[in-house]
C-alpha cells in the first residue's frame, strides 16, 4: 500500500485543479485532510511526515541508553520526561500521516524493509553522560531550527503537530544545554569529556539539515508547495550562528578551524560536514544502523499479540455497534 502511495505520480492530474491548489498555497492557505491535492504533494509529505515520525521513535534508543545510568536521580526524571515526550512526538506525526490515507502499520513496515529513512543523526552512539548533554543541546537545538518553521507548513495536520512539538523541544534544548554547562564548568575531566562529546556530535549535527542545496532533490518542489519554508543550507546557517555563542559562553571550541564571522553576510564561514559519511549513513551503512533498525524490529515483532488483541477488540466492538443499529 504505501509503494503503491509513493509511486502513483501526478501525470495525468487536471491542469485546472493544479492552478486553483497552488493558488491557495501561495495566498497561505492550509490543506486539509478531506481537501483535494496533488497526489507529488499528498506522496511528498508521507515521506517527510514519515521519516520524521521514525526519527521520533528511533531518536529514543541513544537517550534511553543512557536512562538508567543518569548521576542523580533527578537527571533521571528530566531524561525520563524528555525521551518519553519523544514518543508522543512521534505519535503526533504517525496521526497526522494517517490523514494522508496511509497506516502507521504500513510506515513500519517500510521502515523496517529499508523503504524509508530515519534522521542519520540517530546512527551515532551516545558513548557517556556528556554525550546527553550535546544531544540535547545540539541535535534538539538543530531539530528546533528545523521544526519552528514547519509550524507554519502548508498542511493543516502537520503544522498542529509542529506547534505542540515546538514547545516541549524547546525544554529539551535547555536540559540538554544545563547539563553541557554543569560538565563545562566541573572538573577538567569533566569538560574534557563535554569538549570530546562537541568533537563528535558537531558534523553528524549540520548534516541533520540534509545535503547541501544544490544536492537536495526535493527542496525546489517542497518550498514551492510550503511544506519546506526553507533550504537546507539556510538553516544550517541559523543554526551555526545560533550555536557558536553558546559553545563560546561554555567555554568550549567549535571543532572546525576554519570557522570565522563574516562581517558582509553576517554569518559564520563554517566547514561543510563530510558528505561522502552523510550518503553512507543514509545508505544504512553508518555506526549504529544496524542496531537502531535490530531494536525497532525487536519491538515489532514484540508488540504483535498486542496489535493483534487490538484489532479483535476494535473489530468486535465494531460488529456489536453494527448489530445494535
Ligand atoms: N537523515 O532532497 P532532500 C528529531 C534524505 S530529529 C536522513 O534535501 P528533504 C528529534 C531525504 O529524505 C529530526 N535522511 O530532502 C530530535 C532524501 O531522501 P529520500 C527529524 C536525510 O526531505 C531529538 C535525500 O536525503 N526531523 O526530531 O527535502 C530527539 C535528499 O534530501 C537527511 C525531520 O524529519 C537526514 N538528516 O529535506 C528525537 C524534520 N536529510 O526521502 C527526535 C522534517 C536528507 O528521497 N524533515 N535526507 O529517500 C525535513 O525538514 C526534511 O525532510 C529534511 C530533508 C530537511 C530532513
Amino acid at each position: 500500500m504505501y509503494a503503491q502511495m509513493v509511486k502513483s505520480e501526478a501525470t495525468t492530474e487536471d491542469p485546472e485543479k493544479l492552478a486553483a491548489f497552488q493558488a491557495r498555497i501561495d495566498a497561505g492557505e492550509k490543506i486539509e485532510p478531506k481537501e483535494w491535492m496533488p497526489e507529488g504533494y499528498r506522496k511528498t509529505l508521507i515521506r517527510q511526515i514519515g521519516q520524521h515520525a521514525h526519527s521520533e521513535i528511533v531518536g529514543q534508543l541513544p537517550e534511553g541508553n543512557w536512562i538508567t545510568r543518569a548521576p542523580t536521580l533527578e537527571r533521571k526524571a528530566i531524561l525520563l520526561a524528555k525521551v518519553q515526550d519523544e514518543a508522543g512526538h512521534g505519535l503526533y506525526l504517525y496521526c497526522a500521516a494517517e490523514t494522508l490515507g496511509v497506516s502507521r502499520d504500513e510506515l513500519t513496515e517500510a521502515l523496517l524493509s529499508g523503504k524509508m529513512k530515519y534522521s542519520s543523526i540517530f546512527n551515532y552512539p551516545t558513548l557517556n553522560w556528556a554525550d546527553i548533554g550535546a544531544v540535547g543541546w545540539l541535535v534538539d537545538g538543530a531539530a528546533i531550527m528545523n521544526q519552528v518553521p514547519l509550524q507554519r507548513t502548508s498542511f493543516g495536520p502537520y503544522s498542529r503537530a509542529m506547534i505542540r512539538i515546538c514547545k516541549e523541544e524547546s525544554f529539551h534544548q535547555r536540559q540538554g544545554y544545563d547539563i553541557m554547562m554543569k560538565m563545562a564548568q566541573g572538573s577538567p575531566e569533566q569538560k574534557a569529556m563535554a569538549q570530546d562529546a562537541l568533537n563528535r556530535f558537531w558534523y553528524p549535527s549540520l548534516m541533520m539539515f540534509g545535503p547541501s542545496d544544490k544536492d537536495s532533490v526535493h527542496s525546489a518542489q517542497s518550498m514551492a508547495w510550503k511544506i519546506k519554508i526553507n533550504t537546507n543550507d539556510e538553516l544550517r546557517q541559523k543554526f551555526v550562528d545560533q550555536t557558536v555563542p553558546q559553545a563560546e559562553y561554555l567555554g568550549l571550541t567549535i571543532p572546525d578551524p576554519e570557522l570565522s564571522w563574516n562581517e558582509e553576510k553576517g554569518g559564520y564561514d563554517f566547514s561543510e560536514p563530510d558528505w561522502s559519511e552523510f550518503f553512507e549513513v543514509i545508505k544504512g551503512n553508518g555506526p549504529c544502523n544496524a542496531e537502531r533498525m535490530e531494536a525497532r524490529q525487536k519491538a515489532w515483532d514484540e508488540g504483535a499479540w498486542f496489535r493483534e488483541g487490538l484489532m479483535a477488540h476494535a473489530a468486535k466492538r465494531a460488529a456489536r455497534k453494527i448489530a445494535a443499529e
